[in-house]
């Protein structure tokens, strides 16, 4: 009787520890069908792009606003409804909150979503 020796190496699958916070996420939030979109490229650099896709002659404008400093970056969208969109960008920090803001009658109306 030979006894086949299965010396099965149990596969050593090592589930690393992947994707340590390198890739950048994007997170979008609407005031109808103005957009803002958030994106953390790094844990010290955040950028907004903000988009006016209402022609109703309110303005657009969005705000980063930074994790460790508090500080404000603002920026809208300069041509309004037609195509292109602003952006803005948060340095040496990551951002903890970002708003869209639609400069319409008496209080602007924002929107926001945290990161
Ligand atoms: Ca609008
Ligand atoms: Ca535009």
């Amino acid at each position: 009787m030979s006894a086949a020796v299965l010396a099965v190496a149990a596969p050593t699958v090592l589930i690393g520890a992947a994707g340590s916070a390198s890739a950048a996420t994007t997170k979008c939030v609407y005031e109808g069908s103005d957009r803002a979109c958030g994106t953390q490229n790094t844990s010290t650099s955040g950028t907004i792009q903000v988009c006016d896709n209402e022609a109703d002659g309110n303005g657009v404008y969005g705000l980063l606003i930074g994790r460790k400093s508090g500080s404000q970056v603002r920026v809208g969208d300069s041509n309004g409804s037609a195509t292109g969109c602003g952006t803005g960008t948060l340095n040496n920090d990551s951002i903890f909150v970002f708003r869209i803001c639609e400069d319409d009658l008496g209080e602007d109306t924002c929107r926001g979503e945290y990161f």
